[in-house]
C-alpha cells in the first residue's frame, strides 16, 4: 500500500469541536495508512519534551513510522503534538549532518562536514579554552527540550569530567517553586493529580490546566460532573477559565497580595485548621517579639511554650502543648509564634486593601477564601504557572502552600497544590554516568535570567566554547535581542539540536541530534509516574546521533577513555539502581514506583527533616528577605517604575499555547496547518480603541528590549492594562519573532530564575 500525503493524515489526526481548537489537542492517532493496515511492528516511546511525557506508539512500514497513537492508558491521552512526531523526524528543516558555519552568525549559512572533522574541532577547542582559561571557560546550556533520564544527565557528566564547566543557575521555568517547596514541604515535583477528581474545590491558579496538562483534563470534568467548583484566577480568560464556574482577573504580578487577602480572612473567621497546624507544622514554633525565629542552646532545636505551664520548650518535647498564637498573652512582649507571625504579615490585607492591590473585587475576594477554607476538599492547581515567572514568584508560590498548610488541605485526596509530579516523589534515581574519580571544580554559575548579559561582559568568567543543547537559548532566554549579542561574542559555539532553530544559526558547528523514536532512553523523571523505556522504531535521519553518543565520543577525544562507553541499558541501569526498579520490568511496560492512586504527604507528614511543614524559611531570611511570605511590587510594574510605566503602561503576561511546548514544534507541517499562522497578542477592548487598533490588526508590542509583530485579538477577556503575548514563535523566523525580545532580564530574588512577566511594553498599529 502506497503512502499516503498529508492531507488524509490531516483528517485522521484533527477533528475540531469547539472554538479554540482544544479538542484537536487531544485526537486518536496521526496516521499515514488506512485503518485495515495491521500486523505491523510497534514501537514505544515517551514524549520527552517538558510536557507531561505520555507515552506513544509507533506503527512502521518499511523503515519509516507510518502511524503513532496514544500508548497512555495510564494517565490520559497524547495530543496531536505527540501524535504529530512523524513531522518531526520527517521536518524540513532537519538538521541531516555535522554542518560548519560559512557564512557570518545568524545568516543560517553552513557546509557540511564528516562527524569526525566535527567532533575533533570541538575536542581542540575544549582543550584549548581549558589550556588557556580553565575548564571554567567552557559554557554549557541545557534544558527542557528532551527530559529523559540519559541526554541532559551524560553531558552533565561531561562537564564534570572536564573539570568543571560554567553553567547556569536556576531555570527558565520554575525555581520560584523550587524556592518555596524546598523549604517549606521538603520536596520539590510533587503533584496531586491522581486525586484531582476528588477535589470539592479546584483553584487554578495561574495556570491554564486546559492546555498545559491536557490529558488530565478529563479528572476536572469528573470533579465537576461531582459537584465541585472551579475557580481561575488569571489576567485573561484562559481556555480553563472559559470553562471554569468563576473567572478572577487579577493584576499580573499581585497573587501575593491575594493570598495573605485571603489568609487575613481565614484567620480572623478562625477557618483555620489548629490541629494540623499544631502536629504538622511550625506553625507554633516560638520567635521574638520583633519575630525572629528562636532557638534552643544547641543552635538547631526549634522552641515552643508549652500552653498549660507556660514553658519554653524544645519542640516536639513529648506531653507539651504549644501555643499556637501568644497573641493578648502576657507573654506576647517578649514572644510570638511563626502562626502570629502570619497574622502579622496578613494584617495590612484587608479586603479593601487586597481587592486595591489586585483590582478584585473585595466580596470576591472573601467568598474565595470562604470557599477555599470551608469546601472540605479544596485543591490549587499551580503546575509552574506564569504567576510565578514574575519578580517575586517564590513568595506567590509559597503563598499557595500557605493556604493549604493553614487550613489543613493537603496530604488528603482532592487536597494539596498540584506542581508539575512524576516518579522522582515516589523513588530515588541515579546518574546515567559515574562521576569522575576527581570531584569537578566549583564554577561560579550565570544566573539564568542573566545569561545574555553575563557572557557578553564576561561574567563571571570569559567564555571561549559555549555547547549548547536541548535548549532553544534565542526564543526561550529573556531579552533575546542581547542574547544574540551573547551569541555573537563567544569564539565558538556549538549547537545540538535535531532542527536548524534561530540559534543553531549562529553556531560555529552545529551536530544532528536524534529525536524520539529515534534511539534508545529510559525516562523516569518529574512529570509523569511512569518510568519508561524508549524504543529505537527507526533509524536516525541522515547521520543524526544521540546526544549521550556525541558524548562519548567527545570524551574519548578529551581523553576520559571509555568511562562514557556504555549502551543505552547499561546507563539506564545506572539510573534505575537506587530505586530498586528493575529494567526488564520497564522494558515489558511503565513501570510506577508505588501503587495509586498517588496521595503526597499522606496524613500530614512531611519530607523535610522534622517531618513538619514550614512557614517560616531560613533560607529566605539568609538571603536578607522575610522569612515569611510578603507581597513587593515588581520593580518593572506601573506601580514599581511610574516612569518606564509614562513610556510603557501596560503590562505584557507569557502564556503556553496548544500548538507548540515552547519552540518545540512551532514549525510542524501538521501542527501549522490547523494553528493559526501569525502570533496573537490579546489585548482589552478599551487598551486597543485608545490605540485606535481593530480586532485582527497588525500591531507592535514594543520596548526599549525590542519589538514583537502580532496580530491583535481585541477582546474583553482580558484584564485592562494587560497584553498577552504567546510563547514559543522562533526568534525572527518567517517575518515574526518570539516575545522574549520584550521580556524582562531581571533576576527573579529568591529562586534565581526568571521573572518574565514582570514586562512593561507599549503597543500600537503597525
Ligand atoms: N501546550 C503546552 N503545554 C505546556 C507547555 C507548552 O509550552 N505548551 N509548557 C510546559 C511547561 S514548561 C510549563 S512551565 C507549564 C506551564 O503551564 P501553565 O501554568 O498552564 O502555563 P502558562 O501558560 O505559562 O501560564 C498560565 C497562565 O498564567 C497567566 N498569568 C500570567 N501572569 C500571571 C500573573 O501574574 N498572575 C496570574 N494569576 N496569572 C498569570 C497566563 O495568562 C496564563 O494563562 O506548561 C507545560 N505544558
Ligand atoms: N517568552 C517566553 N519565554 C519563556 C517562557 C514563556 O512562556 N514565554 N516559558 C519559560 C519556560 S516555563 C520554560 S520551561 C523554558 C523552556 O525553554 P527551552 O528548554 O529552551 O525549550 P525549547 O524551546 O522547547 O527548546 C528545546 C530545544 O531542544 C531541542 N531538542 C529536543 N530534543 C532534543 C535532543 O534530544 N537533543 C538535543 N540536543 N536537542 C533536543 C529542540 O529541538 C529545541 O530546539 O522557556 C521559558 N521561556
Ligand atoms: S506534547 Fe505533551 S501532551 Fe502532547 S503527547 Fe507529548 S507529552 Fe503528551
Ligand atoms: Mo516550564
Amino acid at each position: 500500500m502506497k503512502h499516503q500525503g498529508p492531507a488524509v493524515s490531516r483528517r485522521d489526526l484533527f477533528t475540531f469541536a469547539g472554538a479554540c481548537g482544544v479538542a484537536a489537542s487531544r485526537p486518536a492517532c496521526a496516521s499515514l495508512i488506512g485503518q485495515s493496515e495491521k500486523a505491523l511492528p510497534a514501537f514505544y516511546a515517551s514524549c520527552t519534551m517538558e510536557c507531561i511525557h505520555c507515552r506513544l506508539k509507533a506503527t512502521v512500514k518499511d523503515g519509516r513510522i507510518v502511524k503513532i497513537e496514544s500508548a497512555n492508558p495510564y494517565e490520559g491521552k497524547a495530543c496531536a503534538r505527540g501524535l504529530s512526531r512523524i513531522k518531526w523526524i520527517e521536518a524540513k528543516d532537519r538538521v541531516l549532518t555535522p554542518l560548519r558555519r560559512t557564512g557570518r552568525r545568524g545568516e543560517g549559512k553552513f557546509e557540511r562536514i564528516s562527524w569526525d572533522e566535527a567532533l575533533d574541532a570541538i575536542a581542540s577547542r575544549m582543550k584549548e579554552a581549558v589550556a588557556r582559561d580553565g575548564s571554567k571557560s567552557i559554557l554549557m546550556t541545557m534544558a527542557s527540550g528532551n527530559m529523559d533520564s540519559l541526554t541532559n544527565g551524560v553531558a552533565g557528566a561531561l562537564g564534570d569530567y572536564l573539570g568543571g564547566v560554567t553553567r547556569t543557575k536556576g531555570s527558565l521555568c520554575c525555581s520560584a517553586v523550587t524556592a518555596a517547596m524546598a523549604p517549606i514541604v521538603g520536596l520539590r515535583y510533587v503533584d496531586t493529580r491522581d486525586t484531582i477528581d476528588k477535589a470539592k474545590f479546584i483553584l487554578s491558579w495561574g495556570c491554564n490546566p486546559l492546555v498545559s496538562m491536557q490529558a488530565y483534563w478529563p479528572r476536572y470534568l469528573k470533579a465537576k460532573a461531582a459537584g465541585a467548583r472551579i475557580v481561575v484566577i488569571d489576567p485573561r480568560r484562559s481556555e480553563t477559565a472559559a470553562r471554569a464556574d468563576e473567572w478572577l482577573a487579577i493584576r499580573p504580578g499581585t497573587d501575593t497580595a491575594l493570598a495573605l487577602g485571603m489568609i487575613r480572612r481565614i484567620i480572623e473567621k478562625k477557618a483555620y485548621d489548629r490541629a494540623f497546624l499544631l502536629e504538622h507544622t511550625d506553625a507554633a514554633f516560638l520567635c521574638s517579639a520583633k519575630g525572629a525565629l528562636l532557638k534552643a542552646e544547641d543552635g538547631k532545636s526549634a522552641l515552643i511554650l508549652d500552653a498549660g505551664s507556660k514553658q519554653v520548650l524544645k519542640a516536639g518535647t513529648p506531653g507539651a502543648k504549644p501555643a499556637l498564637s501568644l497573641k493578648g498573652s502576657a507573654e506576647s512582649a517578649r514572644y510570638m509564634t511563626v502562626f502570629d507571625l502570619i497574622e502579622r504579615h496578613a494584617q495590612p490585607w484587608t479586603l479593601q486593601e487586597t481587592a486595591r492591590a489586585t483590582g478584585l473585587p473585595a466580596e470576591r475576594i472573601a467568598a474565595l477564601a470562604d470557599s477555599y477554607a470551608s469546601s472540605g476538599a479544596s485543591m490549587i492547581i499551580a503546575n509552574m504557572g506564569s504567576f510565578q515567572r514574575v519578580e517575586n514568584g517564590t513568595y506567590a508560590a509559597a503563598a499557595q502552600f500557605y493556604l493549604a498548610l493553614l487550613t489543613g488541605s493537603i496530604g488528603r485526596p482532592g487536597t494539596g497544590v498540584c506542581d508539575a509530579g512524576g516518579v522522582t516523589q515516589m523513588a530515588k534515581f541515579g546518574r546515567p554516568v559515574p562521576p569522575p574519580p576527581a570531584a569537578p571544580a566549583k564554577v561560579a554559575p550565570i544566573p539564568t535570567a542573566k545569561l545574555a548579559e553575563y557572557v557578553l561582559n564576561d561574567k563571571p568568567q570569559k567564555i571561549n566554547v559555549w555547547y549548547s543543547m536541548t535548549c532553544g537559548v534565542l526564543g526561550q532566554w529573556p531579552n533575546a535581542n542581547l542574547m544574540v549579542k551573547a551569541l555573537e561574542h563567544v569564539p565558538f559555539l556549538v549547537v545540538a539540536d535535531s532542527l536548524m532553530t534561530p540559534t543553531a544559526r549562529y553556531a560555529d558547528i552545529v551536530l544532528p541530534a536524534t529525536t524520539v523514536f529515534e534511539y534508545k532512553t529510559l525516562l523516569a523523571g518529574n512529570r509523569t509516574h511512569f518510568v519508561q523505556w524508549s524504543d529505537e522504531a527507526v533509524k536516525p535521519r541522515g547521520e543524526a546521533r544521540p546526544d549521550r553518543w556525541i558524548m562519548a565520543q567527545l570524551a574519548r577525544r578529551l581523553g576520559f577513555g571509555s568511562a562514557f562507553d556504555l549502551t543505552p541499558e547499561q546507563m539506564a541501569e545506572n539510573v534505575l539502581k537506587p530505586s530498586g526498579i528493575r529494567l526488564e520490568d520497564v522494558k515489558k511496560a511503565p513501570v510506577c514506583p508505588v501503587k495509586g492512586p498517588w496521595v503526597p504527604f499522606t496524613g500530614g507528614r512531611f519530607r523535610t527533616p522534622d517531618h513538619r511543614a514550614h512557614f517560616y524559611v531560613e533560607a529566605w531570611e539568609k538571603k536578607g528577605k522575610s522569612p515569611v511570605i510578603e507581597h513587593l511590587t515588581a520593580r518593572e510594574s506601573p506601580e514599581g517604575s511610574p516612569e518606564l510605566a509614562a513610556k510603557y503602561p501596560l503590562m505584557a503576561i507569557q502564556h503556553k499555547v496548544i500548538r507548540n511546548i515552547h519552540t518545540s514544534h512551532q514549525h510542524n507541517e501538521w501542527l501549522k496547518e490547523i494553528f493559526p499562522a501569525a502570533p496573537r497578542a490579546i489585548i482589552s477592548e478599551r487598551d486597543a480603541r485608545s490605540r485606535g487598533i481593530g480586532n485582527g490588526d497588525w500591531v507592535s508590542v514594543y520596548n526599549d528590549r525590542g519589538t514583537y509583530r502580532a496580530r491583535a485579538l481585541v477582546t474583553r477577556n482580558i484584564r485592562e492594562g494587560v497584553v498577552a503575548l504567546e510563547n514559543g514563535w522562533w526568534f525572527d523566523t518567517d517575518g515574526f519573532t518570539s516575545s522574549s525580545v520584550l521580556t524582562n532580564d531581571q533576576i527573579e530574588v529568591l529562586g534565581t530564575g526568571t521573572c518574565i512577566c514582570s514586562t512593561l511594553v507599549n503597543v500600537r498599529k503597525a
